[in-house]
């Protein structure tokens, strides 16, 4: 089944993977190089060995897909995946006026205190981005983003490529293609962001009326990340498959650096402990034919009954 294949993903890189140190400091198992292929006919794979938080993935792919960089649409959503990288920003800068904020990420988790200090900032910080449009402006952007290289790609001579028009396009056309790639890797941008895409690219292909998406991602947090990463580009390839009237294929998850954080080991046996549930099955919006005029509350899970939620600490 669909889900198994993310077990078995769980359960390889305990069983075979490196023990390795990374960039976070926290130390991870990993193994590089490793496929998974989810048919979409067969369900949703929004995994049910724990809750998955699926209005999130909704609404982060729907600000990527409007080329939205600015949190603030987020943060309408209740979404705030994405705001230490914002916040980040404004602690930096000469306007900020409240007490040290240096290293928020590792010291919130280890120091009651200074947690307390930080989220009374955070709550600061998304009220201003919501209320403040200077603020928000000046802020809420978190520049190079999936939304600018999706949509807004600055080509050498200044102008812009929406990569996502031009590919939708290209698969109406000329579904036989072999060069219907999206690209979020940009190395002239890379050394300047807080994040390089972790998503470097992804292609589509079309066999029998069926759109099918393969992801390459250059680095995969399996716990965490790999259950959100799976949903929102399932849902991608359904979006992308309405606005070119194909029905859903197959979406091929490709990972090189497949990692499990060393903090994340008891909840990954937890759920290794569980037996999946049925997939839950999309709903879209019939109206709605683009993929630019999705709203969140067009897009829903039916029949999703997972497992309870497990929480871990994420690694930043
Ligand atoms: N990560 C994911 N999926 C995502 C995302 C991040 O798994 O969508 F944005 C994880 C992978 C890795 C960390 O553990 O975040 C990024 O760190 P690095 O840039 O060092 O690979």
């Amino acid at each position: 089944t669909n889900e198994k294949q993310y077990l078995d993903l769980c359960q390889h890189v305990l069983d075979t993977g490196s023990d390795r140190g990374d960039r976070t400091g926290t130390g991870t198992r990993s193994v590089f190089g490793y496929q998974m292929r989810f048919n979409l006919q067969e369900g949703f794979p929004l995994i049910t060995t724990k809750r998955v938080p699926f209005k999130l993935i909704v609404s982060e792919l729907l600000w990527f897909l409007k080329g939205d960089t600015n949190i603030r649409y987020l943060l309408l959503h209740n979404n705030n995946i994405w705001n230490e990288w914002a916040f980040q920003k404004w602690v930096d800068s000469d306007e900020y006026d409240g007490p040290d904020m240096q290293n928020f990420g590792l010291r919130s988790q280890e120091d009651p205190d200074f947690n307390e200090q930080y989220q009374k900032q955070m709550e600061r910080f998304k009220q201003s981005i919501l209320e403040n449009d200077d603020f928000a402006e000046k802020y809420g952007h978190l520049g190079d983003v999936y939304g600018k290289q999706w949509r807004h790609w600055k080509s050498s001579n200044n102008e812009t490529i929406d990569q996502i028009e031009q590919v939708i396009q290209a698969i109406k056309e000329n579904p036989n293609s072999r060069r219907l790639i999206v690209s979020a890797w940009n190395p002239e941008d890379v050394p300047t962001m807080a994040l390089p895409p972790c998503h470097t690219l992804f292609q589509f292909y079309v066999q029998d009326g069926k759109l099918s998406c393969q992801l390459y991602q250059r680095s995969g947090d399996i716990f965490l990340g790999i259950p959100f990463n799976i949903a929102s580009y399932s849902l991608l390839t359904h979006l992308i498959a309405r606005e070119c009237g194909l029905n859903v294929g197959d979406f091929i998850h490709t990972i090189g650096d497949a990692h499990i954080y060393y903090n994340h080991f008891e909840q990954v046996k937890i759920q290794l402990s569980r037996t999946p549930k049925t997939l839950p099955t999309l709903s879209l919006n019939p109206d709605v034919q683009s993929v630019s005029d999705f709203e969140v509350e067009d897009i829903k899970v039916e029949d999703y009954n997972p497992h309870p939620s497990i929480k871990a600490p994420i690694a930043v």
